[in-house]
């Protein structure tokens, strides 16, 4: 079982998309073992984007990033990981296929409504960015063994 960090960005919540983005997620046969509503600080942003905070478009991002809350849940299952990041389709909305979250709601690069660790590496730091450890839940279920079987 892996655990991946996902981000419903401020255009999900303020599109009244959540709960078409939570439904796929749970339809696909994800658990979702963590969930809470926030507003993103820019202290949080600069974690979170590390990697992009010397980039020129950062400035923008941070100010969209941070502007309404957001939604942020760890979503757990067998490769959570590639088959979340596989659900979301390419960054920018536009060049994302049709089938994915992005493809089928996003037309902008910025604004493209999810976001989902894209690494094991990156999914552990940005768990932990978001929330305590005692906020992350067991659910096991009834059917997990079934899931778990040699091949699958
Ligand atoms: P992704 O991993 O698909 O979320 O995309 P990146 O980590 O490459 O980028 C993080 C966010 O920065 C994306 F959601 C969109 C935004 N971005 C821009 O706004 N402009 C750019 O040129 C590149 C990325």
């Amino acid at each position: 079982m892996e655990r991946t960090l996902v981000l419903l960005k401020p255009d999900c919540v303020q599109r009244r998309l959540m709960g078409r983005v939570i439904a796929r997620i749970e339809e696909k046969g994800l658990n979702v073992v963590a969930m809470k509503m926030l507003r993103i600080s820019a202290d949080l942003a600069k974690r979170h984007y590390a990697e992009h905070v010397a980039k020129p478009f950062y400035p923008a991002l941070e100010s969209f990033i941070t502007a309404s809350p957001v939604v942020a849940m760890v979503v757990e299952g067998l490769e959570a990981v590639r088959v979340v990041r596989d659900m979301l389709g390419a960054t920018n909305g536009r060049n994302a296929a049709p089938g994915t979250i992005r493809g089928d709601f996003s037309s902008s690069r910025q604004l493209n409504l999810v976001h989902a660790s894209d690494g094991a590496d990156a999914a552990a730091r940005e768990i932990e960015l978001y929330f305590a450890p005692s906020e992350l839940h067991d659910c096991p279920l009834t059917i997990g063994p079934w899931l778990t079987v040699v091949g699958e």
